[in-house]
């Protein structure tokens, strides 16, 4: 039985937006097909008569006007008793090839902290054939750019983005209709259609098991995303809302979310924010002056770097309760060895500063006190410690401040940390960090030394709990309990979460850390 688009009323031309069923499902009477949208309203086309979909006659993004055939529909007889679901399944497994391809929406993976990164390049069109790892966009934020390619052959259904467009984790790049191995084994009924309001079990689209201890990838967030079973509505509801489905608690039949389950989540999430979980909000704004009464003015444009800085700073400094706590090392000791590394370094074609030793301090300061290489818990009820040691070191490039994130650092030498420390800055000083470059962070310092100051207060690279701040070395005179000698003394400015640290760990931690720059034997120890 052909099914068409009935009477739309006024409208004559919409467009196919959802794909509901697939080939070969069963369905019964009113089980939506497909959803159609106008520019006023969008609507399911329901199977007027239970029976098998024998084929799909449009595609997502198809324009569509009354009497268009979207479906033939292999009816079953009045008389024909409606199958058992289990007896279905087996009868379907036995004389009919297992349907073989999936509706596959791409998401934005995740991408750190980034946010309005922009599509600069979108290397498909609708209609594509693609294989495995052939590129779908270019993404670029305000640090670094990233190309995203595709998980599992197929055809391009729909492109959602066009180049300009700002996206962030979670939005969707593109629909792809792909091919799927067949189902072995398991329990079908749990797998999830990606897309479509379907109720009919579907082919898994599971990736590759990973450790449980392995962080989440990219292409794990892809799939996960992809995996989430929910109708359209309640997808356009979520993507209306800003909501990631990805972990959202499905209640409905067979845990699929509804809107009720989107809805709960946004209100859990707004009531958190009341209660000061996350966020701030109700600050009295700054006034807003016309400049230009006073006398000539210039308006120049911030850079995507500043802006984002702004708002990162702006963020840390509101939720977290700040304390800085001051404090001087005498590394003449230190400085007279790394002189003496002058040549060596020369040779090994790096150049040594006061930075490398200060990261090696740091490690071993952090290892010691564990609570300074941790991360408050969102529900503020836990502390999360990091067994992992990734100092960010702040980088002053012509764009604005950047951190990247030297990984391991308290595996690494000081030949080892300088090198890093003169790649990740030279690569962010020319834009070329990847995402990896910049997350992962469990510390950082800001050195200002090179430029001078006596002290700063340094903002806490939220969600991390702490952040060293270096100034300049001077030549002090130091009592030596008989007489002054000029030292080389560093100032040094630890600001932290006074939520996590009190004044007591901050006061252990930098009576250790100057202690090693002291004595740099103690690196040994
Ligand atoms: N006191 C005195 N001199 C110092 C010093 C200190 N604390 N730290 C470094 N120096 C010296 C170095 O030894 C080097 O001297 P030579 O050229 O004679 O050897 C010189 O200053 C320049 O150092 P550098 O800046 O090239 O290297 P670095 O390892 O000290 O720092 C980096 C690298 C990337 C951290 C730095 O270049 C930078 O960008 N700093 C700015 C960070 C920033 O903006 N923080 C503010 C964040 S909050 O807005």
């Amino acid at each position: 039985m052909d099914i068409s688009i009935p009477n739309l009323g006024d409208i004559d031309d919409v467009e196919v937006i959802e794909l509901c069923a697939a080939v070969g499902d069963t369905l019964e009477v009113d089980d939506p097909i497909i959803v159609i949208e106008s520019d006023k309203a969008s609507m399911e086309i329901p199977a007027p008569v239970a029976g098998v979909l024998e084929s799909l006659q449009v595609v997502i993004g198809d324009r569509v006007a009354e009497g268009h055939v979207i479906a033939i529909i292999q009816a079953r007889s009045a008389e024909q008793p409606q199958p058992e679901k289990e007896t279905e399944e087996e009868t379907e497994a036995e004389t009919k090839p297992q349907e073989d391809s999936q509706d596959l929406e791409v998401l934005v993976p995740d991408i750190g902290d980034a946010k309005d990164v922009v599509v600069i390049e979108v290397a498909v069109q609708v209609g594509d054939e693609i294989a495995v790892d052939d590129l779908l966009v270019v993404l670029e934020s305000d640090k670094a750019s990233m190309e995203i390619a595709a998980e599992y052959a197929g055809t391009v259904l729909a492109v959602a983005v066009s180049e300009g467009a700002e996206v962030e984790q979670g939005t969707l790049i593109a629909t792809l209709k792909v091919a799927m191995p067949e189902v072995a084994g398991g329990d079908a009924s749990e797998v999830v259609q990606p897309q479509a309001e379907v109720s009919a079990p579907q082919p898994d689209l599971s990736p590759p098991a990973s450790q449980p201890d392995q962080p989440v990838t990219p292409e794990v967030e892809v799939a996960a995303a992809a995996k989430v079973y929910a109708g359209p509505a309640v997808r356009r509801l979520a993507r209306e809302l800003g909501v990631q489905l990805v972990g959202i608690k499905g209640t409905g039949n067979r845990n699929r979310i509804t809107k009720d389950d989107v809805k709960t989540h946004v209100k859990a999430h707004m009531q958190g924010q009341a209660s000061g979980a996350a966020g701030t909000g109700g600050l009295p704004a700054v006034a807003v002056v016309d400049y230009a009464r006073f006398g000539p003015v210039e308006t120049i444009d911030l850079t995507r770097i500043q802006q984002r800085g702004a708002d990162n700073l702006h963020r840390s400094w509101v939720n977290l309760p700040h304390v800085t706590q001051h404090d001087e090392a005498d590394i003449s000791d230190l400085e007279d060895f790394r002189q003496s590394l002058k040549a060596e370094a020369e040779r090994k074609g790096v150049k040594v500063t006061p930075l490398a030793f200060l990261i090696k301090a740091c490690c071993h300061a952090l290892a010691e006190h564990p609570n300074l290489n941790a991360s408050l818990h969102e529900d503020r009820q836990h502390l999360v410690v990091k067994h992992y040691i990734n100092i960010g070191v702040a980088v002053d490039t012509p764009e604005g401040l950047v951190v990247p994130v030297i990984k391991d650092a308290d595996k690494k030498n000081i030949w080892q940390l300088s090198a890093e420390i003169a790649d990740l800055s030279e690569k962010a000083r020319i834009k070329k960090l990847a995402i990896d470059d910049l997350q992962g962070g469990t510390f950082s310092i800001s050195s200002l030394g090179a430029l001078g100051g006596t002290g700063f207060t340094p903002i806490v690279n939220a969600p991390e709990v702490a952040i060293l701040g270096v100034s300049k070395l001077q030549t002090k005179p130091v009592w030596d309990g008989s007489a002054f000698q000029p030292r080389k003394v560093l100032p040094l400015s630890l600001s932290y979460d006074h939520r996590v640290i009190n004044g007591a760990d901050g006061g252990r931690f930098m009576v250790f850390l100057t202690a090693i720059l002291s004595d740099i034997r103690r690196l040994a120890l």
